[in-house]
């Protein structure tokens, strides 16, 4: 049985890592993008996948891309809280030389499984992926974070149109539908509308959840991994900036490092520890 208040502290721990990285950063980071997949990622990592954390290369490892990489600071939360490297890189993160990029690399970080941060590679690297699993017979699972405004990337819809002709049911690509991208509200700049049905007709599985919602969310990722015959797209709804109430829904938020009042704030709210 899961522990959901388990997992919900995960997600919390993850918030308070990503404001402590945006405060330390080399530049800007992106903390709201970040705090808008953290429940995902504390689902995914501490509640769904098979992984070992003192072995990253290990083949059977399930695999996880984020293709929306400018969230990475999620990611490099989620990374170090498994014990994949210590918090102490936070400090350096973005830096020149330093092992946590300002977008992932699968080649200076341990647990990273694709480099991304060029939006629509990121999906289309992990359906090649989950072919070559599939030809291997290794049973792994590969998910892929996908951004609403990333998806008017024709590179996704290329992906999207081969998976399911590839028969790629050991690929679940969850989209963070937040409506909003770097520079403005998706909605109106391009909607994804409609965005299942556009799914339906490249030929996935698709379903939707709160992507705020621990049991929704492990019940969605669960169901994924055992259909069979189609790859399954996760519309998740979400809320960027989640977690902190300053940064909620405010795209000033997409790219911006807090000062130190708004870092103590937000540490405030998140119950999180104020470092030097
Ligand atoms: C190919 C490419 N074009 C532009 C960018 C710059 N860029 C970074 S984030 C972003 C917006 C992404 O919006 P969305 O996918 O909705 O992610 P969110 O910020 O909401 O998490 C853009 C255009 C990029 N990283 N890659
Ligand atoms: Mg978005």
């Amino acid at each position: 049985m899961l522990d959901y208040e388990r997992l919900e502290g995960k997600a919390n721990d993850i918030r308070c890592d990503i404001i402590e990285m945006a405060y330390h950063a080399a530049g800007q980071s992106h903390p709201g993008p970040a705090l808008s997949c953290a429940d995902i990622l504390a689902a995914l990592y501490f509640g769904h996948m098979q992984i070992r954390p003192d072995e990253p290369d290990w083949e059977g490892r399930d695999r996880f891309v984020i293709s929306k990489g400018h969230a990475c600071p999620a990611l490099y939360a989620a990374l170090a809280e498994a014990g994949y490297f210590g918090k102490e890189h936070f400090y350096t993160f973005r830096g020149v030389g330093g092992m946590l990029q300002g977008h992932p690399s699968l080649h200076k970080t341990p647990g990273v499984d694709m480099t991304s941060g060029s939006l629509g590679n990121g999906i289309a690297c992990a359906g090649g992926m989950a072919y070559a699993l599939k030809l291997k017979g290794n049973p792994a699972q590969v998910y892929v974070l996908l951004g609403d405004g990333e998806s008017q990337e024709g590179l996704v819809w290329e992906a999207a149109m081969l998976a399911p002709k590839l028969g790629l049911d050991n690929l679940t690509v969850i989209i963070d539908y937040n409506h909003l991208q770097s520079c403005g509200d998706t909605d109106s700049i391009l909607s994804m509308e409609p965005y299942a049905d556009k799914w339906k007709a490249f030929g996935w599985r698709v379903c939707e959840m709160n992507g705020h919602d621990m049991r929704e969310i492990i019940n969605r990722l669960e169901e994924a991994r055992h259909f069979r015959g189609l790859p399954t797209v996760i519309i998740a709804h979400t809320i960027k900036g989640r977690g902190v109430s300053f940064m909620e829904h405010n795209n000033d938020w997409h790219s911006k490092r807090p000062s130190r009042e708004q870092y103590e704030q937000a540490m405030a709210e998140l119950g999180g520890r104020i470092t030097a």
